[in-house]
């Protein structure tokens, strides 16, 4: 049996799905990843721009790369493997998709109940007040402010050194340890505590990327391809 009858063999007996994925599934939609070749942590390092010191220290900085992004994002479409993944939840009794992806690409690929534990970066949340919006462009004028309070809006994502939002971490924990069959598709497992799912799950896991992770021993299946490619192929032709 090769390793992707087994990981069919997998799908199919599976109603309780979850899945955890990264930068990796949004690559073929033409967004850099954060540490392959031509990654975004490349040009930038990450203490620099993705923690609340950088943004205290000079947030028109911070704010550029994230408006830099927004730009990039806004041009990209949902590729093969966000739609499977949307195909996938509505074939099945339970699917969580757990994503460390900021991008959004998963909601406008169709899914449904996507569990945002890095946050979103179409968020703009205020660093003072509870007001928070979605913004639907990347314009820029400077570091936004809020129209409630006055202080400085940030990015809504989860930057280092910061804690996970606690009910969608709750949920993402609760999902991976009621599932029948986990799949990892697109992400490095550096990043904590996201990678740290990896390693909760008693059920089998499928393992879904262009090369190795510190996890691919510990994996049932490793499928080594572009997530495009190989989600789809996780279902009868
Ligand atoms: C926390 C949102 C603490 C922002 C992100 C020292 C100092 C400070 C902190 C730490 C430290 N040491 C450890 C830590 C903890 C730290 C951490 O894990 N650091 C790592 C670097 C070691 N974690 C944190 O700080 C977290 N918070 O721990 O709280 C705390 C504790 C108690 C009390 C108070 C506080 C917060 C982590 C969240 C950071 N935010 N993103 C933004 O996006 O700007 S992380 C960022 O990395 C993205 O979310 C990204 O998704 C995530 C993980 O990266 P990947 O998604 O895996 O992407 P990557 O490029 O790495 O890999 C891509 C993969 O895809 C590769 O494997 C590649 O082979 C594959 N691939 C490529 N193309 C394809 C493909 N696969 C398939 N198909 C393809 N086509
Ligand atoms: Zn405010």
């Amino acid at each position: 049996m090769t390793p992707l009858e087994r990981a069919r063999q997998l799908v199919a007996g599976a109603e309780r799905v979850a899945v955890l994925t990264g930068a990796g599934i949004s690559a073929e939609s033409g967004i850099p990843t954060f540490r392959g070749a031509g990654g975004l942590w490349r040009k930038f390092r990450p203490e620099d721009l993705a923690t609340p010191e950088a943004f205290e220290r000079n947030p028109e900085l911070v704010w550029e790369w994230y408006i830099w992004r927004r730009a990039l994002i806004g041009e990209a479409q949902p590729n093969a493997g966000h739609l499977a993944l949307a195909q996938w939840e509505r074939r099945v009794q339970e699917f969580s998709l757990i994503t460390q992806n900021v991008d959004g690409l998963h909601d406008r690929a169709g899914s449904r109940r996507i569990l945002k534990i890095h946050g979103d970066i179409w968020l703009s949340r205020c660093t003072a007040c509870s007001y928070q919006r979605m913004d639907r462009n990347a314009e820029y004028a400077g570091p936004p402010r809020c129209p409630e309070c006055e202080a400085l809006l940030r990015p809504g994502v989860v930057w280092f050194g910061e804690q996970l939002p606690r009910l969608v971490w709750d949920t993402a924990e609760r999902a991976v340890h009621d599932c029948q069959l986990l799949v990892v598709a697109g992400t490095s497992a550096q990043v904590y505590p996201a990678a740290g799912l990896i390693g909760q799950s008693r059920a089998p896991v499928i393992e879904i990327n262009i090369e190795d992770t510190p996890y691919t021993p510990a994996v049932s299946v490793a499928l080594r391809g572009v997530s495009g490619d190989l989600l789809p192929q996780l279902f009868e032709p």
